[in-house]
């Protein structure tokens, strides 16, 4: 499956790992691309000393390009930026924000270039600030979400910008590929379907919940923080949700009781006070197999499906 994504990023299948902040770390990245994808660390909020060890790590377990995603509204950001740089980093995606500002450093350094965006408005800025290529958010990803879905969202960028165009949320099998190339897309970014992998280092608790979570188990919290996040409805999600819904919880309520909650969800399993962001697509996600599995029978069935 040739695309001008596998062209840019020199990789065998069109296909990155979605960069999710506290899970994505160099164990999974190194698998995905090993597997023929391009995996991603997340830079997330992390210091920079963790980072680099990170990308280093991952050099050591993959001879194949991979990258890192940096959340914009990390206080770190422009310090990973600068490490990418540093480190010679073959592509690095973003999220969160508009990272307008960092597009020249990258590019100078020969970095490709691909903002996570939600919206024809932000894929159009970044297309003209340089970007390589963009990845379409649809609001069934899990985490920070904007409003526009993926079957909506992705052939208006698609239209909108002359680069390609890589097609994000409820994507977790071939035929969610062959959709999105349907739509357009010349690439597939994929987050939750490798949560349930075994190379992905989450708590088990957190694997077991994406492989039992139905359709219905999904839940946004935060629209009025202007952070909206989707997650596992566990107990502590309904509770936010609730607070949310009939005020009980001030803004300042929920961003104290989530502080640190991602960790305590990654780290520790704790369904009491932990978050644990994932897909809408988690519903169809039914077993944990290593990356190398995953990904060649999605790309086997997109395939087949696409009749190539
Ligand atoms: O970034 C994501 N997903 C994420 S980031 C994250 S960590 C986090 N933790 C707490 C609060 C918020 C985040 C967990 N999941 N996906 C890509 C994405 N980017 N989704 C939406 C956006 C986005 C939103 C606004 C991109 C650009 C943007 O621009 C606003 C502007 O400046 O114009």
């Amino acid at each position: 499956m040739k695309t001008r994504i596998t062209e840019l990023l020199g990789c065998k299948y069109p296909l990155i790992q979605g960069g999710m902040a506290w899970i994505a770390e160099h164990t999974l990245a190194a698998a995905v691309s090993n597997a023929g994808g391009v995996g991603l660390i997340a830079g997330g909020s992390a210091p920079i000393d963790y980072l680099r060890e990170q990308i280093r790590l991952c050099k050591e377990k993959t001879d194949k390009p991979f990258g890192v995603n940096i959340m914009l509204m990390s206080p770190n950001a422009e310090d990973l930026a600068q490490l990418c740089i540093d480190e010679k980093v073959s592509v690095v995606t973003t999220g969160a924000g508009n990272p307008g500002k960092f597009i020249p450093a990258w590019k100078e350094a020969g970095i490709k270039v691909i903002p996570v965006i939600p919206s024809v408005a932000l894929a159009k800025r970044m297309e003209k600030a340089g970007a390589d290529a963009v990845v379409a958010e649809g609001t069934e990803s899990g985490g920070h979400i904007g409003e526009n879905t993926t079957m909506c969202l992705v052939p208006q960028v698609v239209d909108a910008l002359e680069i390609p165009v890589i097609a994000a949320g409820g994507i977790a099998d071939g035929r969610g590929i062959a959709a999105s190339f349907m739509l357009g897309a010349e690439g597939v970014q994929i987050g939750t379907r490798f949560l349930a992998s075994e190379e992905c280092q989450i708590h088990p608790t957190f694997k077991e919940l994406v492989v039992k979570a139905k359709d219905t188990d999904n839940v946004v919290t935060g629209r009025y923080t202007g952070h909206p996040c989707r997650n596992i409805k566990t107990k502590f999600a309904k509770m936010l949700a609730n607070g949310e819904k009939d005020g009980t919880l001030t803004p300042e309520q929920f961003e104290e009781v989530t502080l640190g909650s991602l960790r305590k969800a990654v780290q520790d399993g704790n369904v009491e006070e932990g978050s644990f962001l994932c897909g809408l697509i988690a519903g169809m996600v039914n077993d944990v197999k290593p990356c190398k599995d995953i990904v060649e029978e999605m790309m086997a069935e997109a395939s087949k499906l696409l009749g190539r």
